[in-house]
């Protein structure tokens, strides 16, 4: 269930969280053409600082302009109502949840007229894929689905309808007994999970999917800068599922699923079956910028005070 909070935006104003409704006949429920982002406020020396807010607004505007979505605010307008709405909440560390969607007016494909909205919510989310899966891995499931073709799923978009499609793989995934999905794209080739960016580590060099048929993930960024200021080198190339399952190391990135190891795909076991060194590495130091303990990465952090 999830932890309410106190108040959520909705199009310019706050209402109280038991208030924040919407229509039965509101576009985007049926149809499933929506933007939304997944943004993380963590508690520093400073006060809360939200990591990397102004990357993920462009993406939802991008994800807006993808599918011809006119949003009535700007991106400053929905950094600063972002903020607003951790302010107004009192929290310290959250998950903050901005979605762009088509209001109530026509039915049918065509929502001629309907309004733009936008609403922003925020509340506390711990560890995604649970605290002892951070630390220790997780064990994965390359699914039975696929991930849509590039001309489906324009994939640069985070567009609420396509997570049809990760959800069933998720669901698949825990229904066979696996903590998460991986989804090979529509040439055979490794995707990404159902809501997260994969990385492989082989001799000491990171892997990661090229930015074709995945989201372009803000902490996949985030680690391959991380990664090259710690002396480690990253491609981004395909690679197949049995190139995982020879890896030294594996793991997942995401806003919600931080950096998670990846210990097991398909029941092989991966590296020593537990989180890998440069995986260790690397999620120490995400942990320590995100946290405000690095300074060399301040620029990334919006302080809400
Ligand atoms: N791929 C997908 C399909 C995806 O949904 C996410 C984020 C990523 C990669 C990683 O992107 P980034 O957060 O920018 O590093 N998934 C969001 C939704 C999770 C949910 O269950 O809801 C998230 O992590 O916020």
């Amino acid at each position: 269930m999830i932890n309410k909070t106190d108040k959520i935006w909705m199009d310019g104003t706050f209402v109280q969280w038991d208030s924040a409704k919407v229509h039965i006949l509101t576009h985007t429920l049926h149809y499933g053409l929506g933007a939304f982002e997944g943004i993380r406020c963590y508690d520093t020396p400073k006060g809360p600082a939200v990591f990397r807010l102004k990357e993920h607004v462009e993406r939802l505007f991008n994800s807006a302009k993808i599918f011809l979505l006119d949003i009535p605010f700007t991106e400053e307008q929905i950094c600063n109502a972002v903020l607003e709405t951790i302010k107004i909440n009192n929290i310290k560390e959250c998950y903050i949840r901005p979605i762009v969607y088509i209001g109530y007016g026509a039915m049918g494909l065509y929502p001629k007229g309907n309004p733009i909205k936008v609403a922003i919510a925020a509340w506390p989310w711990g560890a995604y894929l649970g605290e002892e899966g951070l630390e220790k891995g997780i064990r994965v499931k390359v699914s039975s689905y696929i991930r849509n073709h590039v001309n489906s799923n324009m994939s640069r978009g985070k567009i609420c309808g396509y997570y049809v499609n990760s959800q069933i793989a998720k669901k698949e995934a825990i229904m066979d007994g696996y903590d998460e999905a991986l989804l090979l794209d529509t040439s055979g080739f490794v995707s990404e999970g159902s809501g997260e960016n994969i990385f492989i580590v082989r001799k000491g060099v990171l892997k990661t999917t090229p930015l074709t048929s995945i989201l372009e993930g803000i902490t996949r960024n985030s680690i391959i800068k991380v990664a090259e200021d710690l002396g480690i080198k990253t491609i981004e190339d395909r690679f197949t599922r049995d190139e995982v399952y020879l890896c030294d190391e594996a793991f997942f990135t995401g806003t919600a699923a931080e950096i998670t190891p990846i210990r097991e795909l398909d029941n092989r076991i991966i590296g020593r079956g537990t989180a890998g060194e440069i995986t260790k590495k690397l999620q120490g130091t995400f942990f320590e910028i995100v946290k405000g303990k690095n300074r060399n990465y301040e620029s990334w952090l919006t302080y809400v005070n």
